[in-house]
């Protein structure tokens, strides 16, 4: 039974809600290198032997929050010693300094970047970087700025759209169980209000990432039921280019909590892989799963290792060990390592 799912897992067939069930609640060893095997074998048919990098600068014009979510070393309040908000010069020279090809804009929620300054700063960065693809704001800031300036969310995305936004980051999701949100999130976005937003935007043609955030506790059910709600959004909007695990940094304060194992993220890849057939580009990524994982798990399922981005802050509010920014080379010869050839994509995969 478990060898038919696997061959139609690995030839690309869709499982139905038992199927990945099935693939999900069996943690083993044995079943880890199932998985992979099939997972592998799924994304050489799609990609070969390549898998992909980008030269990116994540930009967090701050980290001052009042969304509460308690899993976030991120966050900090308006005083807090690790409180920061850039300037718009600053980001322009950065991006300037840089020359990426790829900007992921993502921050806090507060008073100091609210809708008009975020707006500029797409107008800017564009004025300024014609040919550069920009990637910025979780559906989860596209509420609060429609929440703040009694627009609606396709408003506000129609905005940033002409501004020069090309794509929705994937943040914001964490795990769509209600279990865990009223554990770690319970005033965030509702999941179906997440999903809206993207659908939203996928109408107007941009493009966006998903994520899931694992590594809190999650049952096999929740992780399924989540990749399967991606599956049916996108059957509907189709405008999901890249899904992206996040595993949980558990931060300093808690020197007992521990992020997923390699074991844990390889399976969570693979899964991923299997489960979720239509979202074309899966990312393994290297500032939260660590290099020598995001290298393996190109053989568990992935196809991409995100970027160099410039300057990492996410993760390693969370106490992550891997560097802040990678060269280019770094990421060719991690992937190399995994037994794959690098290939550069710009922001648009191509
Ligand atoms: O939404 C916060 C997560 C996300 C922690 O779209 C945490 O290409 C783990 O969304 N442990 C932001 N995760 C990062 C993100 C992302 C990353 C890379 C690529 C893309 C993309 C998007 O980080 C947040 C939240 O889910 N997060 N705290 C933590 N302690």
């Amino acid at each position: 039974m478990m060898d038919l799912i696997l061959q139609r897992a690995a030839a690309g067939e869709r499982l139905t809600r038992a199927e990945a069930l099935a693939l999900a609640s069996d943690s083993s060893v044995a079943q880890l290198h199932a998985l992979g095997q099939a997972a592998l074998q799924n994304r050489t048919r799609r990609f070969g032997r390549t898998a992909t990098y980008v030269l990116n600068l994540a930009i967090n014009p701050s980290n001052i929050c009042d969304g509460g979510c308690t899993f976030c070393h991120y966050h900090a309040e308006e005083g807090d010693a690790q409180a920061y908000v850039l300037a718009e010069d600053e980001i322009l020279r950065r991006i300037q300094e840089l020359a990426p090809r790829e900007v992921h804009i993502t921050g806090g929620m507060n008073r100091f970047w609210p809708w008009a300054r975020s707006q500029d700063l797409i107008r800017q960065i564009r004025a300024h970087n014609p040919a550069i693809y920009i990637k910025g704001f979780t559906a989860v800031e596209i509420a609060r700025f429609a929440q703040d300036t009694h627009q609606t969310p396709r408003q506000i995305l129609q905005t940033l759209q002409e501004a020069g936004l090309q794509s929705l980051t994937g943040g914001g999701a964490e795990l769509f169980a209600e279990r865990m949100r009223r554990q770690y999130c319970p005033t965030k976005l509702t999941p179906d209000d997440w999903l809206a937003i993207h659908q939203t935007a996928h109408a107007l043609g941009l493009r966006s990432n998903a994520t899931m955030l694992y590594g809190l506790g999650e049952s096999a059910e929740e992780l399924v039921d989540h990749l399967l709600r991606l599956r049916t959004a996108q059957e509907l909007s189709g405008g999901f280019t890249c899904f992206i695990p996040l595993a949980y940094q558990p931060g300093k304060e808690q020197p007992d909590a521990t992020t997923p194992s390699p074991r844990e993220s390889l399976r969570v890849i693979a899964l991923s892989r299997l489960i979720l057939d239509n979202i074309p580009h899966l990312k393994a990524y290297w500032p939260m799963i660590g290099l020598e994982t995001a290298a393996a798990a190109l053989s568990w399922g992935a196809d991409d290792l995100d970027g160099t981005l410039g300057e990492e802050r996410i993760a390693h509010a969370g106490a992550a060990r891997t560097p802040r920014a990678l060269s280019a080379e770094s990421m060719q010869t991690t992937i190399r390592l995994g037994g794959f050839e690098p290939v550069e994509r710009d922001g648009a995969w191509r």
